[in-house]
């Protein structure tokens, strides 16, 4: 809300430089067009309306969380409630927490809206591991994907500060990504998760003085991820995936690991909302059947993970290249061959 004030303010400063009628004109265009920018984003995807679903969501008070048989989340491994968040993991050494629902998500059209904070002592890459948000079949598991389970069935969602992969350079971390697991795909943490990733972003996050956000939304098998770590108050799209199919019945989970590195990983709140959209029958059946997740098209997101070997595009240059080369040193062989051929006519005459 600050930044439309302060652009309010300047606008009015810079009025005063101007006669009467252009200033009314110029706060007319600009009422004009912040009304029409003003439109959020759940007006523009034609939903009918929005719920707060408190049974799903994890917000303050954290009344009885991790311990009374009321509470509809679980703790687990190192993770603690505080008054202000629930903390995944202190910033020490070797730790895994997290915070898993109790209840199975039914609904088919939602929104999560993820309120987290990393903070830590550790200098630029001398921090980690990030932290996990879920909606799997699995819960309350530990494992090597940022203190859960690998080969989970459901979604993922990565905010990842640590650069495993020392040979690619190709992306700045913290960096946000989005996978849909099936229960025999892998994370792989040496790749940073690249060969299994959906799509994804750099989301400056870390030490951020700005209250930091994530937002999933899935609506009729498409995918969003948004974040907002710049206190813009802006959603920024990170990945947009269509084609997702999810079954129902999975649970929303936070987790988090440290290793040699540390960080806090804190949970402020996850909020689900309800979004209600209209489905023909034949999508309720397509639903009704789904059992396993998956992507439509699989094949868009397998990328060529760089590993040493030449890629097509490269394999194609060099190709290329040598043929160029190689015509050029005919051609001057031809011309110099031509040369001392006349040259030795020359002579005879
Ligand atoms: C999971 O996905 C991978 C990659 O798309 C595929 O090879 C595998 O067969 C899938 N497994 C199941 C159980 O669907
Ligand atoms: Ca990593």
């Amino acid at each position: 809300m600050a930044a439309p004030l302060r652009n309010m303010a300047r606008q009015r400063s810079f009025c005063l430089l101007l006669p009467v009628n252009s200033v009314s004109r110029i706060i007319f265009g600009f009422v004009v067009v912040s009304v029409l920018v003003k439109p959020s984003l759940t007006d523009e995807l034609d939903f009918k309306e929005e719920f707060l679903k408190r049974e799903y969501s994890l917000v303050k008070p954290y009344r009885g969380l991790g311990f009374s048989t009321s509470s509809q989340w679980d703790l687990m491994g190192t993770a603690m409630v505080t008054p202000d968040h629930v903390r995944l993991t202190p910033d020490q050494q070797s730790r895994q927490g997290a915070v898993w629902s109790r209840i199975p998500l039914v609904l088919r059209d939602w929104e999560l809206k993820v309120y987290f904070k990393i903070h830590g002592q550790g200098k630029k890459n001398l921090h980690g591991d990030g932290l996990a948000i879920w909606l799997t079949k699995e819960r309350m598991q530990n494992g090597p994907v940022f203190g859960n389970m690998n080969q989970f069935t459901g979604l993922g969602v990565f905010v990842d500060t640590y650069p495993n992969s020392d040979r690619n350079h190709d992306r700045t971390f913290p960096y946000v990504s989005v996978m849909l697991g099936n229960g025999t795909l892998l994370y792989d943490h040496n790749r940073d998760g690249r060969p299994s990733e959906l799509g994804g972003c750099t989301a400056l996050a870390r030490n951020s003085v700005h209250d930091t956000f994530l937002l999933l939304r899935y609506s009729r098998n498409r995918l969003t991820l948004l974040v907002d770590v710049d206190g813009k108050q802006e959603w920024r799209e990170c990945a947009d995936i269509t084609g997702l199919r999810l079954p129902t019945g999975y649970y929303f989970g936070a987790s988090s690991a440290t290793g040699e590195l540390s960080d806090n990983h804190d949970i402020i709140s996850m909020k689900v909302y309800q979004l209600t959209v209209e489905r023909t029958p034949e999508e309720e059946q397509e639903d009704e059947e789904l059992t396993v997740p998956r992507v439509d098209d699989m094949k868009q997101f397998e990328v060529e993970v760089e590993d040493g070997r030449m890629s097509g595009v490269q394999l194609f240059f060099t190709f290329l290249f040598s043929v160029l080369g190689l015509c050029l040193l005919v051609v001057v062989i031809l011309m110099v061959y031509n040369r001392w051929k006349e040259n030795r006519r020359k002579r005879f005459y």
